[in-house]
């Protein structure tokens, strides 16, 4: 009897991976899938089976929105039971975000879908594309008796596999363009692929695969620096239908000790809108209540995103307000590990 090969499944987007240059103005656009796969013959020396499946309008990742999360992760959903792994190929200047909505969307995800991308299209001489596209599958297709070895949304690129919902995209012209500053690699790659075992994520293999797919984007994101006045403040606060705002505080979660500072968020948190905490530092965590200038925060009720990317925030968010629950099980839930997010 022939042992089956393994099945993976890889989704188009878009982004520079695939792109071509516009022969008049020399800029980058989107093309389609067939002249990408036409480009990586080494793909049929992998020993599994690939389909694939594309965006009908592959799109640059700048272009990324809610609804496609939903896409993908549709795309997930009706084919879960026919594939052992998924890789989604996307434009990098968004993947750390769209990787952080689906880790949420797909509760109880139990085989792995690997998000990857290059810096450089698939046709240049020195493209990334090839390694970060057959690693990526190599990760997806990876078995340890007969299920998957990874079990979680993660990212691919330059060597290394992280955790999708760490990642930030750090570099805009680096092949190595991600790092997950608060929690360690998943895997390297080199001569060999090396996992870190006890880093990668163990679900709940009981329960069934669940797609969320309820997003809430009334949200907005205001990064803190020095001299930010008290009407710009006020006028993003005061914005109609907005249900939750995530603060880019100082270092540890720090911001202004000033009355009318702290009076402004007390007002909005009592207005029923959420505030998060998060640091403007790549690395570390916040900590209310460490330093004077963060214990009024946490006195008023602000949420600690504690170690979150901001990337993984936004989305946690949106996530969150679309499940509906009430504002203390919202508070519960924002600040525990809900796909390995968070310390
Ligand atoms: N602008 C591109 C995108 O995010 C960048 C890339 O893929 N390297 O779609």
């Amino acid at each position: 009897m022939t042992e089956s090969k393994v099945k993976i499944l890889l989704i188009y987007t878009g982004g520079t991976i695939g792109m071509v240059k516009d022969f008049k103005t020399g800029v980058l656009k989107t093309f389609n899938f067939k002249n990408l796969l036409d480009k990586i013959p080494e793909l049929q020396l992998l020993d599994c089976d690939i389909e694939t499946v594309s965006f009908k309008n592959p799109i640059d990742s700048s272009n990324m929105h809610p609804k496609y999360w939903i896409q993908i992760a549709e795309l997930i959903e009706t084919n879960y039971e026919d594939f052992d792994g998924f890789v989604v190929l996307h434009g990098s200047d968004t993947m750390s975000y769209s990787a952080s909505a689906l880790s949420f969307m797909l509760e109880n995800l139990a085989k792995p879908v690997v998000f990857t991308g290059a810096q450089l299209p698939i046709g240049d001489l020195r493209t990334d594309a090839k390694e970060n596209l057959i690693t990526s599958i190599q990760v997806a297709s990876m078995q340890n008796k007969g299920k998957a070895l990874v079990k979680e949304v993660c990212l691919y690129f330059e060597y290394k596999l992280y955790r999708g919902n760490r990642t930030t995209k750090l570099n805009a012209e680096h092949f190595q363009a991600f790092a997950s500053f608060n929690y360690p690699d998943l895997a390297e790659s080199g001569v060999h692929l090396k996992f870190n075992n006890k880093y990668l994520f163990k679900p709940n293999l009981e329960k069934r695969l669940k797609v969320n797919k309820n997003f809430d984007e009334n949200i907005a994101l205001i990064k803190l620096y020095p001299g930010i006045t008290k009407t710009i403040l006020q006028s993003i606060l005061n914005t109609s239908n907005l249900k939750a705002v995530i603060i880019e505080t100082y270092g540890a979660g720090n911001c202004s000790t000033e009355n009318w500072f702290i009076n402004l968020l007390k007002e909005t948190i009592l207005k029923g809108i959420h505030i998060i905490n998060v640091t403007q530092c790549s690395g570390g965590s916040v900590m209310m209540g460490h330093y004077e200038t963060s214990s009024n925060l946490k006195e008023i009720g602000v949420i600690s995103g504690k170690d979150i990317t901001t990337e993984a925030a936004v989305t946690k968010l949106m996530y969150l307000l679309g499940q509906n629950i009430s504002a203390n099980a919202f508070k519960i839930k924002y600040e525990t590990s809900l796909r390995g997010e968070l310390h």
